[in-house]
């Protein structure tokens, strides 16, 4: 399990996130920890501080359902509402471990399974030949047992989507966030900006999602306004409004800085031109960012959600991926897909539209949610 994102350089002692519960942890989060003031021991350096944000974020969801529930049960019913997202998916996978045999014919409709819940091609020729070496090293004659080596083989491939997001290292942290219309982005940033503000860092919304005025507002409404501030200008240019959003965050001492962008297909070529634009101008603005392209996908697309990866990639050099409404219709088997072909880090997924509903990303986990 993940902290919600992570903090370089701070003072904070490092902890494993097993122990996010443990009474130091608690005053870590209590009490931010000031920027390093003296001179962090080489140990201290290579190994990020881990924030636990997510204990803070967890007590206020916590307390919505249960005052006496543990830290670890929010993440247990997002587990659930995951499982419950993909379980079309996952029961028509489960489906073709039913039977008694191991078989050619259940390595078939394996397939078609995978291929149903959006695998693709390669990922499930991939998953197929490695679940067969599992199955002989494992002299497994059960199909259940194949549905345990299945989870290990998916958990394997998602693994280095793997990453925590972190933040600190350089001040302000600059993230563009990119994708189609309706993908999640505005939503995702909301949510990302309340875990960072909660987490006792200054943020910056650049609104440069410049078309729609509505954009700005469905940020602030987001946003706790006493650590959050939004640059916007009414039809203005993207990227001077986030060439400016940059040089205040520098100047105010941010800590992140996002931008929001508008909706676009990367088969738009000019608005993708507009966006590399809106890339060069965060480097004029400050050296070294934009540290964060974040690509938002609907995880109900499909192989689509695959080609937006691959096209937002080639134009910006993804950094990160946030996975959003993967407790709808999505099946979920195209993260495989992602990791197959285009491994992006996935930092977030998306299972809903409130604050908890965004979550970091467990390869296991949702191997398990999936399959099980
Ligand atoms: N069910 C569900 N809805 C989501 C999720 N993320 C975003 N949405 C909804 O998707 C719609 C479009 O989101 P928005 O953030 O405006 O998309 P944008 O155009 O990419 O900025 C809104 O109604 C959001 O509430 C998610 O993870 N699950
Ligand atoms: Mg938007």
């Amino acid at each position: 399990m993940f902290s919600f994102f992570k903090k370089k350089f701070g003072a904070a002692p490092t902890v494993s996130s097993d122990e996010q519960s443990s009474p130091q942890v608690d005053e870590v989060v209590a009490e931010p920890a000031p920027l390093p003031v003296a001179e962090p021991t080489p140990a201290a350096a290579a190994e990020p501080a881990v924030v636990p944000a997510a204990p803070a974020v967890l007590a206020e969801v916590g307390a919505e359902a249960e005052a006496t529930e543990t830290p670890e049960a929010p993440r247990k019913g997002w587990m659930d509402k995951l499982r419950a997202g993909l379980r079309k998916t996952g029961s028509s996978i489960a489906q073709v471990f039913t039977g008694t045999r191991i078989d050619e014919a259940l390595y078939e409709e394996l397939e078609e399974a995978l291929l149903m819940a959006d695998a693709g091609v390669k990922a499930t020729e991939f998953l197929l030949d490695d679940l067969k070496r599992r199955v002989k090293e494992a002299k497994a004659t059960e199909p259940a047992a194949v549905r345990g080596l299945l989870i290990d083989a998916l958990s394997d491939l998602l693994r280095p989507l793997e990453k925590p997001l972190s933040v600190g290292e350089q001040t302000p942290t600059v993230m563009m966030v990119v994708g189609v219309n309706g993908a999640g982005k505005t939503t995702s940033i909301g949510k990302l900006t309340r875990h960072l503000a909660e987490a006792e860092q200054k943020v910056l919304l650049a609104a440069a999602d410049t078309f729609r005025a509505a954009a700005r507002e469905q940020l602030g409404v987001w946003a706790d306004r006493t650590r959050v501030e939004i640059v916007s200008q009414e039809g203005g240019d993207p990227s001077a409004v986030t060439f400016d959003a940059v040089t205040a965050g520098r100047a105010r001492g941010c800590d992140v800085v996002i931008a929001d962008t508008a909706g676009r297909l990367p088969t738009q070529l000019h608005l993708m031109e507009e966006l590399k634009k809106i890339r060069r101008v965060i480097a004029k603005a400050q050296d070294g960012a934009p540290h964060e392209v974040l690509l938002v996908v609907d995880g109900n697309t499909g192989q689509n959600a695959l080609s937006q990866v691959k096209a937002f990639d080639d134009a910006l050099g993804l950094t990160g991926l946030i996975v959003t409404k993967l407790d709808g219709t999505a099946k979920g088997g195209v993260l495989a897909a992602i990791a197959r072909e285009r491994a992006v880090p996935v930092y977030f997924i998306g299972i809903g539209e409130k604050l908890e509903d965004l979550q970091t990303f467990s390869a296991r986990e949702f191997a398990q949610a999936l399959l099980e």
